[in-house]
């Protein structure tokens, strides 16, 4: 039995906790959330201009549309937690607190970018925020949560790990080889497909018999389900009962947030492949439309306190590009560190 649709997909909700309405937000907890996914949209909508203007080369990956996922994801999650994710990570980052400089910054290769303007816009990363990337390889980064995952459980540092893949991704072999040993070794492991309904310009229909990927989780015994990924509030709860069951060692929770990316699969894709009237439809599902609703609604905001929070994204975006532009880029020098290992000297 479906309760409810999002988008052409019926939800199933087998599997899935009932209590989740039990899980209080509050004013400050969502107006927080809400302010990060108008930040990292609006980020993005600078760095697709700088993108045009050549000032930031190589693939670029926008996330726009999806932004509820990863900060509903992140806020159900404690910061010591590891976290893995696939090429689209600008919004990542930042949702986990890497700030807009240190992203815009790396997007345009600079030297003050987070991975010092070495690794782009696919290779986000911060040791010390516990996120371990943004990869290129697609599927490819799925055994690393599962890799997490097994030393937290063998520190018994009492550690949860999450990794964030695409529908396409769920198709890959290394994603089914991390589910596997994930659940026979009980590993404290989220898994949340981000399905955006394509695989670059190949559609859900196209590529995959079952379109609910949290369904792979069935082969192993995994507890999985599925659910709406534009409100965030429902993000924060979903992903925080999957975290208690991992982190009590009940083992892994593979979850589907059903989403859309509004963009193309990248910079250079029109995405010409959508149905007439596609975007449309999922963009009155809007993440910042969704959380604007529920504050103004059951918390009675004011437009004008929303009103303040835009204009401080606007000028923090606006800071991050003009830090961007006048960071320095990288010395040649050090074009080959992290990538050879320096065996002058006796070293290894
Ligand atoms: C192993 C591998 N095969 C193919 C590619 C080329 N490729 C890049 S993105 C992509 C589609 C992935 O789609 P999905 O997992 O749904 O992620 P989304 O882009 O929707 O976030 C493909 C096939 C790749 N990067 N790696
Ligand atoms: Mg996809």
């Amino acid at each position: 039995m479906a309760v409810g649709t999002v988008g052409h997909l019926e939800l199933d909700p087998e599997g899935r906790p009932q209590d989740l309405d039990e899980i209080q937000v509050s004013k400050e907890q969502l107006l927080g959330w809400y302010r990060q996914m108008a930040l990292i949209r609006r980020v993005e909508e600078l760095a697709a201009k700088a993108y045009t203007q050549r000032k930031i080369l190589g693939f670029c990956h926008l996330y726009i549309g999806q932004e509820a996922v990863a900060v509903g994801a992140t806020a159900a999650l404690e910061p010591e937690d590891v976290m893995v994710t696939a090429y689209r990570d600008h919004g990542h980052a930042i949702a986990r607190g890497v700030t807009p400089r240190a992203v815009m910054a790396e997007l345009f290769g600079k030297a003050t970018g987070v991975t010092q303007g070495i690794g782009g816009s696919m290779h986000m990363g911060s040791a010390e925020h516990n996120f371990f990337g943004g990869f290129g390889i697609v599927g490819g980064h799925v055994p690393l949560a599962a890799g997490a995952a097994f030393a937290s459980k063998y520190r018994e540092d009492n550690g949860v790990s999450i990794v964030f893949f695409g529908d396409g991704a769920a198709q890959q072999g290394a994603f089914f080889e991390a589910l596997a040993l994930a659940q026979l070794w009980k590993l404290p492991c989220i898994f949340l497909c981000e399905n955006n309904y394509y695989a670059m310009g190949t559609s859900l229909e196209r590529q995959s018999f079952l379109t609910d990927m949290s369904r792979r989780g069935d082969g192993v015994g995994m507890r999985r389900w599925q659910f709406g990924g534009f409100d965030v509030v429902d993000v924060y709860r979903n992903v925080r009962r999957a975290a208690e069951i991992a982190r009590s060692g009940q083992g892994p929770v593979i979850l589907e947030a059903v989403t859309y990316r509004y963009r193309g699969h990248s910079m250079s894709d029109p995405a010409k492949y959508r149905k007439a009237g596609e975007l449309d439809e999922y963009k009155a599902k809007d993440a910042l439309k969704s959380a604007i609703a529920r504050l103004t609604g059951d918390f009675d905001v004011p437009q004008a306190d929303l009103d303040a929070i835009k204009a401080e994204i606007e000028t923090e975006a606006q800071d991050a590009y003009r830090f961007a532009e006048e960071s320095p880029d990288p010395d040649p020098a050090k074009l080959y560190d992290y990538t050879y290992a320096d065996t002058t000297d006796g070293g290894t």
